[in-house]
């Protein structure tokens, strides 16, 4: 059989609401045209993030009342910490609320000022969580990963000469860890291959660097191996995940994505002197180090979850759905980040909307529109994201890339819900001419894109 069905079938439903264009105009502008500030009750089919939305299963559920909540010695916590040590073989692991909490942890240790850590490319938390220790994050991405419309198997690479330039610059002193985001989120979820997290690993322990991977996505990264890597088109999942882990010396992990729950994450390492510090900030500013900022009935749907994402099935589905609706988009001429990543689809708004320039953010434009026509929410990676004005001189700097991701929640919308969202696109499309820009009217200090107000030019 060709066809690719949702390995699941459903046992809890809850509805969508429907609304008019006239009312999500309304909506919009009393959100002040940014997508975060909207009531999910007027979204209709929410793309705005694969992070904590995951439809749970029913296993997950029957643990959740499983959930052993006692404060100390939680038999979830077992449960998790032998669960993560198997997948991950690493050797303390350390349960925080999400991911950017491990990070905190991380980089409130490692970091400070004259440190710089390089990445394939740093998610906004990451970024703002070395930035806030007054360390310098560094991306480092090869070269290839920054054009959207060439197709290469692995564009979530680091470049791996650019990093031993860095090492050799900066000296390994100034760099306490290297990181890997697997896939690469904000360069298209891009995986990234054995050979680069071997090769990263090897250049970085030859000078005494740790390598850290952000593991978020580290199930659909595996898959992408399987599929496109010479030698590992036979390999279980569970292996090609293990050899992955094997070169890195520890991990930072939301679980809100590929551990299929709405809330956790964790630290892991394999430094026993590293471990205790970082418990000793746990225990402060998270919870005592057997649920680290979680209940106990959490540590069990995480550990239930991380069981479920390396099941085959589920992880062909899972890119070929994506698969399917990049490749629907692209035949109808819609640019779009080659070749379509795990978790999500990224429109590139500078190529949809080229009479818009970055600096009137065509893709805040493009996912306003996206919302106003299908009642749609997605979210910009761009210059909003990632852009900065300066506040003295009011000096623009865009980011690499303007793009719009539809980011996938995992076992919540169907093939036709998927349908809908194309027909959307496809229409904006074909009237993408009057479409106009925006412009930022108030932004905060950091992490502008979650609460910054704008105002169609
Ligand atoms: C996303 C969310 C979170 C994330 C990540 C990587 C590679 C760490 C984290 C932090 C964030 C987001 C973005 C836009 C809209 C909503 C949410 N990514 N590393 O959707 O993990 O959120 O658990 O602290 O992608 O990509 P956590």
């Amino acid at each position: 059989m060709k066809t690719i069905i949702e390995p699941f079938k459903i046992k809890t439903v809850e509805p969508i609401r429907f609304t008019t264009r006239e009312e999500r105009e309304r909506v919009l502008t009393e959100a002040g045209y940014n997508l975060f500030n909207i009531h999910s009750d007027d979204v209709l089919i929410d793309l705005l993030t694969d992070s904590g939305t995951a439809a749970m299963s029913a296993k997950q559920w029957a643990g959740i009342m499983e959930g052993d909540e006692a404060y100390a010695g939680s038999r979830s916590f077992y449960r998790f910490e032998r669960v993560i040590k198997e997948i991950t073989g690493f050797r303390h692991i350390i349960p925080t609320h999400q991911g950017r909490a491990a990070e905190r942890i991380l980089f409130g240790i490692v970091g400070g000022e004259g440190k710089s850590i390089p990445n394939n490319t740093h998610f906004d938390t990451t970024r703002a969580n070395v930035e806030m220790s007054r360390a310098e994050a560094v991306d480092l991405p090869v070269p290839e990963g920054h054009i959207p419309s060439l197709v290469a198997d692995f564009k979530g690479n680091m470049d791996l000469k650019a990093l031993e330039a860095l090492i050799l610059r900066l000296g390994p002193a100034r760099i306490p860890l290297c990181m890997l985001t697997v896939t690469n989120n904000s360069n298209g979820g891009q995986p990234v291959s054995m050979e680069n997290i071997r090769r990263t690993a090897e250049l970085c322990h030859a000078h005494g660097i740790p390598l850290f991977l952000d593991a978020c996505r580290f199930a659909e990264n595996a898959y992408f191996i399987k599929l496109r890597e010479a030698g590992y088109k036979d390999r279980p999942i569970k292996e090609i995940v293990a050899e992955m882990f094997s070169y890195a010396d520890g991990c930072t992990m939301s679980a809100k994505k590929d551990a299929l729950v709405n809330i956790g994450g964790f630290l892991a390492v394999n430094d026993d002197a590293l471990a205790q510090k970082a418990r000793n900030i746990l225990v402060v500013t998270e919870g005592f180090p057997t649920y680290g900022g979680l209940a106990g009935h959490d540590l069990e749907a995480i550990a239930q979850g991380l069981e479920e994402i390396l099941d085959e099935h589920y992880l062909k589905y899972r890119i070929r759905m994506v698969a399917y609706a990049g490749n629907h988009l692209t035949r109808t001429g819609v640019p779009i980040v080659q070749p379509p990543g795990g978790h999500a689809i990224y429109i590139d708004a500078k190529a949809f909307l080229p009479h818009i320039p970055p600096h009137q953010y065509p893709g805040q434009a493009l996912a306003c529109e996206i919302y106003l026509h299908g009642g749609i929410r997605t979210c910009e990676i761009g210059s909003v994201m990632f852009g900065k004005t300066d506040p003295g001189s009011g000096e623009f700097r865009a980011a690499n890339m303007e793009l719009v991701r539809l980011a996938f929640p995992r076992r919540v919308y169907t093939q036709s819900h998927m349908d809908y969202v194309l027909e959307c696109i496809r229409e904006i499309f074909e009237k993408r001419e009057a479409l106009r820009g925006m412009k930022i009217v108030w932004e905060p200090e950091v992490l502008r894109h979650f609460t910054a107000r704008f105002k169609p030019l």
